[in-house]
């Protein structure tokens, strides 16, 4: 352990680095506690070795300012003549962790020292534990809102965040917009190409939709099976319809064969928009279901298109 040791009395300081092993622990000393602070600062040691009665700021003091510091906690042993029951309380409410009387012996000096390096082993353990699963939380959090086959996020995210989306854009009169995205004859793919390759195929369009998005906070989600839907916040209809442009230029450069539906055919999608204007405030199933009659018409008007 590094230990730091506050003390102004020269034959105590002797006394404690005689006391102490010498191949387990290293000795910084200080003589005021002042000093002391900033050594603490410095140093950073594993424990802190603190007399009471000090010139200028005594150990009581000391102990308050350490533990009012934003540094991690490290154990302090106070070190002192002061002997009475009422001296050991105002130490251990000044934030110390023991309380030896001078003058001290040295065995009982090492098996705190012992006892207080346990301590602060075990603490560190915990904070090793916590913050792995707190990161393990953050990764089942991610986890609980992506999905699986395309990397994107799912129907779940959708659910957390389009209601504060339409809310926040209703109080700030802010317009938005969502894209319904679904892919064209997909059932035929699949009977054509199997399962697997419409997977594939699912995946590349994930991507593609992505790409399409160029503020980060545009958010691309899967919606149901062959379906997607994409929240542009602060976007009106012009944008929108970028968007979309773009989607069904992106989704046509993939260029995935579709032989299922005839020769010389190629995978497309179909796009509703609607883009709300925050006059009044509105539902997210009726946000949506707006956007869903959109894509209806895109698929009547012929596919491979969008409509609002
Ligand atoms: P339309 O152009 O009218 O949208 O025709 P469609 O065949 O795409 O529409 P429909 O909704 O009838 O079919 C969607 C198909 O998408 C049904 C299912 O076979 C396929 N599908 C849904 N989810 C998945 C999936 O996760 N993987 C694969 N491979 N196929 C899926
Ligand atoms: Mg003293
Ligand atoms: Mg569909
Ligand atoms: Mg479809």
């Amino acid at each position: 352990m590094k230990i730091l040791l506050i003390d102004d009395s020269k034959i105590e300081q002797m006394v404690i680095n005689s006391f102490l092993d010498h191949n387990a622990h290293e000795l910084i000393i200080v003589s005021s506690g002042e000093e002391g602070i900033q050594t603490f600062l410095t140093e950073q040691p594993d424990l802190i070795l603190l007399d009471v009665m000090m010139p200028g700021i005594d150990g009581y003091e000391v102990a308050k300012r350490i533990r009012a510091s934003e540094e991690p906690w490290v154990p302090i042993i106070f070190l002192s003549g002061k002997t009475s029951p009422e001296d050991l309380v105002e130490g251990i409410n000044a934030g110390g962790d023991d309380y030896l009387t001078k003058p001290v012996d040295p065995l009982v000096l090492s098996a705190k020292l012992q006892a207080m390096d346990r301590i602060a082993k075990m603490r560190t353990q915990l904070i090793d534990t916590t913050t792995q699963l707190e990161q393990a939380n953050i990764e089942l959090k991610k986890l609980s809102l992506s999905d699986g086959l395309t990397g994107i996020a799912n129907r779940r995210y959708l659910d957390q965040v389009l209601p504060l989306e339409l809310t926040r854009a209703f109080r700030d009169r802010l317009a938005v917009s969502v894209l319904l995205i679904d892919v064209d004859h997909f059932k035929k793919f699949n009977d054509y190409y199997g399962h697997l390759d419409g997977d594939d195929c699912l995946k590349r369009i994930a991507q593609a939709l992505s790409q399409a998005c160029k503020r980060p906070t545009d958010s691309v989600s899967r919606y149901g099976g062959e379906e997607f839907c994409i929240i542009l916040p602060s976007t009106d209809q012009t944008g929108a319809i970028k968007v979309a442009n773009r989607i069904n230029h992106l989704v046509r450069e993939l260029a995935i064969p579709h032989l299922g539906i005839g020769p010389e055919h190629f995978v497309s999608v179909s796009v509703g928009i609607f883009s709300y204007l925050a006059e009044a405030p509105i539902d997210c199933s009726d946000f949506l279901s707006h956007a869903d009659q959109a894509l209806y018409q895109a698929k009547t008007a012929g596919r491979a298109q969008y409509a609002i």
